[in-house]
């Protein structure tokens, strides 16, 4: 993208969060703009549309309604960028993106001394460069005002506080080259696109390499390496990274559903549940998948290829 056409979309992204929101905020406490009503969609269906078989088609509707949201609603003209990894994953706040110029989508955040390292399953992610809130960019002093929500996933089976109530704070960032350079490198991008079928899709995108113990992929490594708010499994959409990081994912997920029309096109694995337990009900191209306020419900088969039904759209 041209200088011009980066600051037109964060333009457009400021302008949705100036926008009154289609929830009410007496049942959405949190909900304060048009952003936030992205938000709660994402929090209200986090625990069907992620470690699931609702992850990519659910989150490509979700970033092609994002799109439209900003042309139809804030007069942007450009499209859904994406955050290309590998080309600056050794040094993210170098990065076009995320370096605090005005055409960046803001940077690191203010040093917080008491950011800890993070340890699970076998591996230790060392701490980021940051920390603390963004003070400089098109997003300096950004509010968000939905979450954090705890990082365990295992310890609720619906959506935990704080839910929708109302928590103002800043967006939160911790450049992390470490994360982002052994988890969205080029080696993982061409293991990704080679992949045999969709559940070894799924495996390298969310375990890589494959271990029960969740050793990040490239959608975890992406949220990892930029800091708090993009850690929050329910309220990342908070970061005005994550349509970008997903507008990659829905990029890789596109180009190797295009290699093989015949076995890849319609292929779906997993369940509507989080982490497909063994009574999750299987997704099928009949699976509705929902929306909120945001669009009608949907079919999973209305979003399997990305020029049908409407989306009509493709990467180069
Ligand atoms: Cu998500």
């Amino acid at each position: 993208m041209t200088p011009t056409e980066r600051k037109s979309y964060t333009d457009a992204v400021l302008c949705l969060a100036r926008k009154p929101p289609r929830l009410s905020t007496a049942l959405y406490p949190g909900v304060r703009s048009r952003f936030d009503d992205f938000v709660a969609t994402h929090i209200n269906y986090t625990l069907h549309v992620h470690y699931s078989g609702l992850f990519l088609p659910w989150h490509r509707r979700f970033t092609w309604l994002w799109e439209q949201a900003l042309r139809e609603e804030c007069s942007y003209t450009g499209y859904l960028p994406y955050w290309n990894w590998p080309l600056w994953a050794h040094d993210l706040k170098h990065s076009p993106l995320f370096d605090c110029s005005e055409t960046s989508l803001s940077g690191d955040g203010e040093y917080n001394p008491g950011e800890q390292s993070l340890s699970g399953g076998g591996v230790t992610l060392p701490r980021g460069c940051g920390g603390g809130c963004v003070r400089c960019g098109p997003f300096k002093d950004f509010q968000v005002h939905l979450g954090p929500f705890s990082r365990d996933l295992t310890s609720f089976t619906d959506i935990p506080s704080p839910g929708f109530e109302y928590h103002p704070h800043c967006l939160n960032r911790s450049l992390n080259n470490f994360v982002s350079s052994n988890y969205d490198n080029e080696t993982v991008v061409s293991r990704l696109l080679s992949s045999t079928d969709i559940s070894d899709f799924q495996l390298v995108l969310d375990h890589w390499p494959a271990r029960p113990d969740g050793v990040l992929g490239p959608h975890g490594g992406g949220h990892f390496s930029l800091g708090s708010t993009m850690q929050d499994l329910f309220a990342s959409p908070q970061d005005p990274a994550f349509m970008l990081h997903h507008g990659m994912i829905d990029r890789l997920w596109a180009m190797w559903q295009s290699k093989d029309e015949r076995h890849r096109r319609y292929a779906l694995n997993g369940t509507a549940t989080i982490l497909n337990p063994p009574w999750g009900k299987p997704v099928a191209l009949d699976t509705v998948m929902e929306f909120g306020v945001l669009d009608q419900p949907c079919q999973i088969k209305e979003v399997m290829d990305p020029m049908g039904h409407g989306l009509c759209y493709k990467y180069t």
